[in-house]
């Protein structure tokens, strides 16, 4: 199934006419700004310090290694790698040789993996060797016994180019289309399994050149990748891709917490990072006992999920930044407050579109616009947001109208000067800490287990994390011991994240007053019981 990301003719003309398609390429992109940059500092992580002349080779090398594989150009390559220098390298190297990289996060095992890699027929897959305690090549080894088109594994240990040094190939001297798409994004899941996201060249560095200005990086600014690289949010927007863009450094983070992120911030000068709200509480809880210095970093961008005003108040006082809030989606739209925007926009909003030719609409449950301030559905298109997933016609069907918007799933409140406020959402997912987590996978694994009997898993307030997974499950005779039900859980190859926070056991769900109803409306039914305090946790 080839990938692709088509745009109507008329909007296509559109966008390029407005110049928001620049007609580029990723690899042209990097030939550019490696000429142009060649002694600047790129890419700091670990023991490495790579300058663009340095990045340029180890992609080169790279590259050539992948080609020396037998991989054809258009073949898709699952990566999943953690904050590491050779995350660039390996992406980029992969774009040289006409290669798709399809981003999996660290955090995935191989039943996510085989998933990705089976619906990309991914012909490689890229791991490091081990991050965070976990051995990657026997789950890669898994992964490829079960994935008939995976004819490779490359590992990555830290610092040594992947191939070797001495690796020769020629290199494809034909670049691709402008149109064609550079790189798999995977969604959330909002219903069922991840959906795979196709990105152009043109549409993806749009929306990072574009968001450049409006997040002050320029080629004096110093980006931290806190956030796990392969997510958008830190990758695009404007993330270390937009630094590359930029021309600045990249500092890569192995972990996001403040014992890890603070001696980074002020041994690298770094001036921008992005988190999602449950580490900006950690870092501000930091910051307040002191002993460090953060007087470099400028903007704090929160997103990935919704960061309440009284914790947004909190940033310029004892962070000592400006907070910058990004309200973005793989699938494309991003919004950002502005840098100069007043602290109630700031605090109180999730920021507004970054193009002019983003349209965006807000609309009641029988699909008329409602008036400014009002809670409705939003929807979108435009020059940077995709018309189509991968592969998967019925979550097209369901995800997009016919007039090619993007149904998001989430609810907002637009004030004027296209400002949104995020409300709720729509669909049936848990928003853990800015990781999406879809209600309907983690029933599936839940009903394999031969002690449930039924599973409808719901989002519950979290204080810290925002919101958390709570399973109510009906078991089949005798209910299996909690600690070993999670255990279970994690046997299965998924990511930890998926595992339910909390487990109720019920007798039944009780929505027999109701009559028959959808897997929604139970889900609604058994959260409601649970806030009024009458389940019992
Ligand atoms: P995904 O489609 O998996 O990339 O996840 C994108 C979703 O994350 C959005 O549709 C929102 O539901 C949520 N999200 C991202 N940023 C924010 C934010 N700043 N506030 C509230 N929700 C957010
Ligand atoms: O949550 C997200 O997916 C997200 C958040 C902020 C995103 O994709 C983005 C910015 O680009």
């Amino acid at each position: 199934m080839p990938l692709q990301q088509l745009w109507p003719e008329e909007l296509a003309e559109r966008y390029r006419a407005r110049g928001h398609w620049a007609g580029e390429t990723f690899r042209a992109m990097l030939r550019r700004r490696i000429a142009e940059s060649g002694e600047r500092m790129a890419v700091v992580g670990g023991a490495e310090r790579w300058t663009y002349a340095e990045l340029g080779r180890r992609i080169d090398l790279a590259a050539a290694g992948f080609v020396a594989l037998g991989l054809q150009p258009g073949d898709r390559v699952v990566v999943q790698l953690p904050n590491v220098p050779e995350f660039l390298s390996v992406t980029f190297g992969l774009m040289r040789a006409n290669l798709v990289p399809v981003f999996a996060l660290p955090a995935h095992r191989e039943t996510e993996i085989a998933h990705f890699a089976r619906k990309a027929e991914a012909a490689a897959l890229v791991v490091a060797e081990r991050h965070d305690g976990f051995d990657y090549p026997p789950m890669a080894a898994l992964v490829q016994a079960e994935v008939p088109t995976l004819r490779h594994v490359v590992v990555i240990a830290p610092g040594a180019a992947p191939f070797g040094e001495g690796v020769r190939a020629a290199l494809p001297e034909e670049d691709v289309s402008p149109s064609s798409v550079a790189l798999v994004q995977i969604s959330g899941g909002s219903t069922g399994l991840s959906k795979l996201i196709p990105r152009t060249h043109d549409d993806y560095l749009y929306s990072i050149r574009a968001s450049n200005p409006i997040c002050g990086l320029d080629a004096d600014s110093r980006y931290l990748v806190a956030l796990p690289a392969a997510h958008n949010f830190p990758m695009s927007s404007p993330g270390h891709f937009g630094a590359i863009v930029a021309g600045a450094r990249v500092v890569m983070a192995p972990a996001p917490t403040p014992d890890v992120a603070f001696p980074l911030i002020a041994a690298q000068g770094v001036t921008i990072t992005g988190l999602v709200p449950p580490l900006a509480l950690l870092w501000l809880q930091a910051a307040k006992r002191g002993g460090h210095d953060l007087s470099s970093l400028q903007v704090l961008q929160v997103g990935g999920a919704k960061f309440m005003a009284e914790a947004a108040k909190r940033v310029r006082p004892e962070l000592g930044c400006t907070l910058q809030q990004v309200f973005g989606m793989a699938e494309g739209l991003v919004n950002y407050t502005r840098l100069d925007d007043p602290e109630d926009i700031v605090t109180g909003t999730q920021g507004r579109a970054i193009s002019p030719d983003d349209e965006v609409l807000v609309l009641d449950d029988a699909g008329a616009p409602v008036a400014d301030g009002e809670a409705g559905h939003l929807l979108t298109r435009g020059p940077y947001t995709i018309r189509a997933y991968h592969d998967d016609p019925a979550a097209n069907a369901r995800a997009f109208t016919p007039d090619g918007f993007y149904r998001t799933g989430d609810v907002v409140r637009r004030f004027p000067g296209g400002y949104l406020e995020v409300q709720g959402r729509a669909t049936d997912h848990i928003n853990r800490a800015g990781e999406k987590v879809s209600a309907e996978e983690v029933e599936d694994h839940l009903l394999a287990h031969p002690q449930v009997f039924d599973a409808a898993v719901v989002s519950l307030p979290d204080r810290f994390l925002g919101e958390r997974s709570c399973a109510f499950i009906i078991p089949d005779g005798t209910a299996p011991e909690q600690a070993a039900l999670k255990a279970w859980m994690r046997g299965r190859g998924i990511a930890a994240f998926k595992v339910p926070d909390q487990i109720v056991f019920v007798d039944d769900f009780a929505t027999t007053a109701v009559g028959k109803v959808s897997r929604k409306e139970l889900r609604a039914a058994l959260r409601a019981r649970m806030l009024a305090g009458e389940g019992t946790a």
